[in-house]
């Protein structure tokens, strides 16, 4: 076991960092334009996770209905040390960390591993990012944490002007599920853009919802308590607030069948009754059919077809698997650099 060192203070060993690629607010406004002006309207599912959409999403993963968070709390709770050390990494680099409640079992193993843990933790929203700064301070006396604030890609370009920077190998995480909520034609590209800020020591830990039967994928987006209509419904507050829009959110409810032609989830908020809504910026006024909807999200689920072939398209190339019984879910260690024939 590694010797105790002295604890720092908390925030010598903590920097928040905002990285933007485009200012959020027009990037917001110009996605509005973009999907919601005509049906089928659609927003990209990055605005959910404002301060209540963050605590939302934590409240899902507690819902006994929502499996992909105890699925892959489980397999990195037993699995962290062996990922870990066959990752060989020193440093942690997180997209979309969120609380980083799971990924505390990674860093508990790299803690075990190194004098001087150091995670580069990345989210859209600041709240969730220090909070779980907080609490990870606390428990590893040395760990140095640097957050960055904003966007996926944004965060990739920022991490080669860290000073002095996570040292190599990196083990680069993207739990959750995450990648499913692109599309496949995004989904490569943001691989290979995780591939191409990858040295060729460095590994990358993706977390994948696997298929299974639908009413249980179904219940995990509908659960009982209505958490995730509410997750859903709280998107047309941050509308209203950010675009000065006067969406009523007793005017939609929440939807989210399993699309077997697409094999995804998708989360619509739909009209209940005709609405007609005022938004500020850009200015415009939207007419809603009753029962016309607006997806908010896709949320992809994998077989093992979909993922050789994302791995393939992003030219990376799988180095180890640990998946939950009947593959329900699975983590891959991940290579950069296809595989040799
Ligand atoms: N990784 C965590 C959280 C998943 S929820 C887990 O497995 O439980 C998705 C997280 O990604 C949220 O915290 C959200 O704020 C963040 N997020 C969503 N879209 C993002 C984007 N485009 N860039 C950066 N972070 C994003
Ligand atoms: C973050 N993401 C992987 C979650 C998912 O399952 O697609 C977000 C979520 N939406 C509804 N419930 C959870």
């Amino acid at each position: 076991m590694k010797p105790e060192s002295p604890a720092m203070p908390l925030p010598e060993r903590y920097t928040r960092h905002v990285v933007q690629v485009r200012d959020p607010h027009a990037e917001l406004v110009a996605d509005f334009r973009e999907g919601m002006l005509e049906a089928p309207r659609w927003l990209p599912p990055k605005y959910f996770y404002d301060a209540r959409g963050s605590q939302l999403f934590d409240a899902i993963c507690d819902t006994p209905e929502y499996y992909p968070t105890r699925l892959e709390s489980a397999l990195l709770e037993s699995r962290a040390s062996e990922i870990v050390e066959t990752s060989g990494a020193h440093t942690l680099i997180e997209l979309g960390s969120g609380t980083s409640r799971k990924t505390e079992y990674l860093l508990a193993a790299l803690n075990e591993r190194v004098d001087d843990p150091y995670y580069v933790a990345n989210d859209v929203c600041g709240e969730i990012l220090d909070e779980a700064a907080e609490r990870l301070l606390k428990r590893f006396p040395t760990l140095v944490i640097e957050a960055l604030c904003g966007d996926y890609l944004a965060a990739l370009s920022a991490l080669s002007t860290l000073d002095p920077g996570p040292s190599a190998p990196r083990l680069f995480t993207f739990l959750g599920g995450s990648l499913g909520n692109f599309e496949d034609t995004e989904a490569i590209d943001l691989l290979s853009q995780i591939r191409a800020a990858m040295g060729p020591e460095d590994r990358l830990l993706l977390g994948l919802d696997r298929v299974k039967a639908t009413p249980v994928m179904e219940a995990a987006y509908n659960d009982a308590a209505g958490v995730t209509a509410a997750f859903n419904l709280n998107l047309l507050s941050v509308l209203n607030r950010e675009l000065g829009a006067d969406f009523d959110p007793d005017g939609f409810y929440h939807r989210a069948p399993f699309v077997e032609a697409h094999s995804r989830i998708e989360m619509h908020l739909v009209a209940d009754g005709d609405q007609t809504v005022q938004v500020s910026e850009p200015a415009t006024t939207l007419q809603f059919a009753d029962g016309e909807a607006i997806r908010t999200e896709i949320s992809r689920k994998f077989t093992r077809p979909m993922v050789q072939q994302l791995l393939a398209g992003a030219g990376l190339s799988q180095v180890a698997e640990w998946s939950a019984p009947e593959e329900a879910y699975s983590l891959f260690l991940l290579a950069p650099g296809s595989a040799q024939a």
